[in-house]
């Protein structure tokens, strides 16, 4: 049997994406929370066979996008990557929007701003656009906070760490330079990647994080290791760690907003003021706080991350399901 996909393959600031256009699943559920959970426990095998090598890479991610549940808004979107199926991921939505407008497969309701419902809550997002090519894409995303601070692990490859944890979408640990850690700029990509995978186990071992207003969000999945700046203009570098081998090209959108989050707290971010986050190539998101609200017991920030995405190509994928690998596979 041949499963075909018809998609849109792009970047964001470096970072894959791939919007399936046709050949998505039917979900089952009203929200894109319901539609998730639908997603993980049916049709997961679609995430592996789109992400996974040989029709995609280790660093791979894509989305689908769905009517909204509340028609005030103007679409849904289903997250995927190599880790798994993501309440929300910065970067995607950056490139879903850029692709689903130039493209023409949403029509939002007012020219300039698509509300999107992510797993993680409602995204809006406002674009601008030049010779009709969206330029750029921001996006105000859902309430981030500082979950912890100074958690202990140990690390063989470095020792003892002192990491902070925050949410942005995604719950991330903040490696930042310490004793036993000089910055990101001191390792290779090789070593984050094997340290990020031994560190993000302990944590999960030692520690619980469940998101505090929805239980289906948990776990630690993201880790972010921090370092000098490229370019003087640029507030801070970073190198978010996911699934078992990649690390984010782009600045990461839920980690920038984690990290926006924890600087919030520790008083070294103020509402309004521009957080220019560069990624491990220097590509640069523009962060910043737009509001201070709650979450749970958390105090906590709603932040905006904008950013760019280019169209490389359209894509039909095959699954055929006599192919040995048509549900991918990862070396690792
Ligand atoms: O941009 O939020 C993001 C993201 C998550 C994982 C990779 N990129």
């Amino acid at each position: 049997m041949k499963h075909t996909f018809k998609c849109i393959d792009g970047h964001t600031c470096g970072n894959p994406v791939r919007i399936v256009v046709e050949g998505k699943p039917d979900l089952k559920g009203k929200t894109m929370s319901e539609k998730r959970i639908d997603f993980i426990e049916n049709h997961d095998w679609i995430r592996k066979s789109l992400m996974f090598e040989p029709r995609g890479h280790d660093l791979q991610s894509g989305s689908f996008l769905y009517p909204p549940a509340d028609p005030k808004n103007d679409v849904g979107i289903v997250l995927i990557e190599t880790s798994g199926c993501l309440p929300m991921c910065g970067h995607g939505v950056i490139g879903a929007i850029t692709i689903a407008i130039q493209e023409g497969l949403v029509i939002p309701k007012e020219k300039g701003t698509v509300r999107l419902e992510t797993p993680a809550g409602l995204v809006v997002a406002t674009y601008k656009e030049h010779d009709d090519m969206v330029t750029s894409v921001k996006i105000v995303n859902i309430p981030s906070f500082l979950h912890s601070q100074n958690v202990t692990v140990h690390c063989y490859g470095l020792g003892d760490l002192v990491i902070d944890i925050a949410y942005g979408g995604n719950f991330y640990g903040i490696v930042d330079p310490q004793k036993n850690y000089k910055g990101l700029q001191a390792y290779t990509a090789d070593q984050l990647v094997r340290w990020s995978r031994e560190v993000r186990e302990e944590l999960n071992n030692n520690y619980t994080f469940i998101h505090p207003e929805d239980d289906r969000i948990k776990g630690l999945s993201h880790l972010m290791w921090t370092g000098d700046v490229i370019d003087k203009n640029s507030t801070a570098r970073n190198a978010v760690f996911y699934g078992e081998k990649a690390i984010d090209r782009s600045p990461c959108g839920t980690g920038t907003s984690a990290r926006m989050a924890q600087w919030a707290a520790k008083g070294k971010l103020k509402k309004g003021e521009d957080f220019i986050h560069e990624s491990i190539i220097g590509s640069t998101f523009i962060g910043r706080i737009e509001t201070e609200t709650v979450c749970g017991n958390y105090d906590a920030i709603i932040p905006s991350i904008e950013g760019w995405s280019k169209i490389t190509g359209y894509n039909i994928i095959i699954v055929d399901t006599s192919d040995p690998y048509a549900y991918g596979f990862q070396v690792i």
